[in-house]
C-alpha cells in the first residue's frame, strides 16, 4: 500500500473538532471509556491522557474523570489498571478478575487487582498549567484539585515503592504485561514463553478479536492463556501486594514504567512544592525519582546504548530493542554524552528515521528488528499516546525541536481523524480500535 491510499487530511479545525466529539461520545457522564466498542470502561493510564485531552475542553470535566479514577484507589494505594462500568462487552470483565473478596478493593465500584504506569502526576500537572493559561476561575479549580488529591498520589507512589521495588536493579516491576500497558510487547516474549498455564485455566471466550477488523492486530490465544493463566494466580493469593510478587510466574524489572515513575515523582514532588505540601513527603518523592532515575541509566546496554527490561525470575536483562529502550530520554540520568547518542538513535534510520516509516513517529519495534511486526498490537505499529508523551517530556527537559517534530509528526499520523489505537507505520492506516479516547486527548493536547 502506498500513501495515496490514506484517507484525507482533515483542516485542524475540523480535526480538533472531530477529537471533542469522540470524547464526548465515549462520555458515560463520570467517565470517558477507553473507546467505544473494544474498551467500555475506564483504564488507569488511559484515564490521566483523557484527562489531559478534556482540559482543552472543561477543566471541571479533566478533574472530575481523575476524581472518579481516584475514588477506585485501593486502600494500600493501588491505583487499579481497570475501573469497572456496567458494559459487558470486554473480556476479562470483573468476575473473571475475582477481586470483590480482596480486602483493600474499592467498596462501591469493582475494578481489575493490578495497575499500570505511574502517569497521574503528568496529567495533573498538565490540567494545572493549561488552567492557569484560560482563567483565573480555572487555575483555582485545578490548583484546588492537585492540592486535594496530592496526597492519593503520593500513596500511590508510595505503593509502588514498597511493593514493586524487589531487586538489586532498583527498577520497577511488574507481574503482568498488562501492568507494562505494552501487552504484548516483544520485550515480554521471553518471560512469557515460561508462564505455562495450568490445565486447570478456567475456560474463556476473548471478545476483543470480535471487535476489530483483523485478529491478526490482537494478541495470540496463545498470549491469552498466560495472560488468564496469572490472572487465576493473582486470584490464588487474593491480590495481597507482596504475596502477587512472590508467587506470580510473570516477575519483570520494566525500565518504562521506571522512567515514568521517575518523571511523574519529580512532578509530584514539584508541584507539592508549588501547594505547599508536606516537605517530608516531597523529599521523599524526591528520593525515589533519583534512585528510579539511577535504575533506569544503570539498566542501559554497553553495546546500544538503550534502556533494558530484566527478568526477575530468571536473572536475566532483556535487551529486544523496542521504544522501551528509549526511556532514558524520559527522565534523564543517564549522562549528555548518552543521551545525545540515544536522541541519534531514535531519529535515525532504524526508528523514527525509517526511509519508509509514513510519518517519523518512534513504532513500538524497530522495522528492522526480527519480531516487528507491523500490524500486530505492541510489535510495530506507532502509537500516538506515546509520540505524546516523548514530546511532553522533550518540552519539559528543554529540547523544543524536537518536541515539536513529535508534534508535528504525530497530527500527521493521525490527521485523518479516525483517532485509531494505534497505526501501521509505512501506510498510516489506523489500527486496533477506532475513535480511541486517549488518541483523540492528545490530538486535542497537541492542536490547542
Ligand atoms: C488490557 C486501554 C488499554 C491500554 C493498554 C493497551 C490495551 C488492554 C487490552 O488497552 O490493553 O489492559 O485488553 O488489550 O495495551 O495500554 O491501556 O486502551
Amino acid at each position: 500500500t502506498t500513501a495515496e491510499a490514506r484517507p484525507k487530511t482533515l483542516p485542524t479545525s475540523a480535526l480538533a473538532e472531530r477529537a471533542a466529539v469522540v470524547l464526548r461520545d465515549n462520555d458515560t457522564g463520570s467517565l470517558v471509556t477507553a473507546s467505544p466498542k473494544l474498551y467500555p470502561h475506564m483504564w488507569s493510564w488511559d484515564a490521566a491522557f483523557i484527562a489531559i485531552g478534556l482540559a482543552q475542553l472543561d477543566i471541571g470535566r479533566a478533574v472530575a474523570e481523575l476524581d472518579t479514577l481516584l475514588a477506585a484507589q485501593w486502600s494500600d494505594g493501588m491505583i487499579p489498571h481497570i475501573v469497572f462500568t456496567s458494559a459487558t462487552g470486554y473480556f476479562p470483565g470483573p468476575d473473571r478478575w475475582g477481586t470483590d473478596a480482596a480486602p483493600q478493593r474499592p467498596r462501591h465500584v469493582r475494578t481489575s487487582g493490578i495497575c499500570q504506569p505511574p502517569v497521574h502526576a503528568i496529567a495533573i500537572r498538565r490540567i494545572v498549567d493549561v488552567a492557569r493559561r484560560t482563567s483565573r476561575v480555572d487555575a483555582a479549580l485545578a490548583e484546588g484539585f492537585a492540592a486535594r488529591v496530592w496526597q492519593r498520589l503520593y500513596r500511590w507512589h508510595r505503593w509502588i515503592i514498597r511493593y514493586r521495588i524487589v531487586d538489586a536493579s532498583g527498577l520497577v516491576a511488574i507481574v503482568h504485561g498488562w501492568e507494562s500497558g505494552m501487552d504484548n510487547s516483544p520485550r515480554w516474549d521471553e518471560p512469557y514463553s515460561r508462564v505455562v498455564p495450568g490445565t486447570n485455566l478456567p475456560p474463556y471466550a476473548r471478545l476483543d478479536v470480535l471487535r476489530v477488523d483483523d485478529p491478526a492486530e490482537r494478541p495470540s490465544d496463545d498470549d491469552y492463556d498466560r495472560y488468564l493463566w496469572l490472572i487465576e494466580q493473582l486470584r490464588g493469593v487474593n491480590y495481597e501486594p507482596e504475596a502477587v510478587v512472590n508467587t506470580s510466574d510473570f516477575l519483570v524489572a520494566d525500565t518504562f514504567a521506571t522512567a515514568l515513575f521517575a518523571l511523574a515523582s519529580d512532578v509530584l514532588a514539584e508541584l507539592g512544592e508549588e501547594l505547599a505540601c508536606d516537605r517530608d513527603q516531597v523529599a521523599e518523592l524526591r528520593q525515589w525519582a533519583a534512585r528510579a532515575r539511577r535504575a533506569v541509566a544503570l539498566s542501559c546496554r554497553p553495546d546500544t546504548g538503550m534502556a533494558a527490561d530484566r527478568d526477575i525470575r530468571y536473572g536475566n536483562w532483556i535487551a529486544t530493542p523496542t521504544l522501551a529502550g528509549f526511556s532514558p530520554l524520559l527522565c534523564g540520568g543517564a549522562g549528555d554524552r548518552a543521551e545525545a547518542a540515544l536522541l541519534s538513535t531514535l531519529d535515525g534510520p532504524d526508528w523514527s528515521g525509517h526511509p519508509d516509516l509514513f510519518a517519523a513517529v518512534v513504532p513500538s519495534v524497530s522495522p528492522c528488528a526480527r519480531r516487528f511486526d507491523q500490524r500486530r498490537y505492541w510489535r510495530g505499529p506507532q502509537w500516538p499516546v506515546l509520540a505524546w508523551l516523548f514530546s511532553w517530556a522533550f518540552a519539559r527537559r528543554g529540547w523544543t525541536a524536537q518536541a515539536a517534530r513529535l508534534r508535528e509528526q504525530g497530527l500527521r499520523l493521525t490527521a485523518d481523524g479516525s483517532f485509531g489505537e494505534y497505526y501501521e507505520p509505512f501506510t498510516g492506516s489506523p489500527l486496533g480500535s477506532t475513535n480511541q479516547s486517549w488518541t483523540a486527548a492528545v490530538v486535542l493536547d497537541w492542536l490547542a
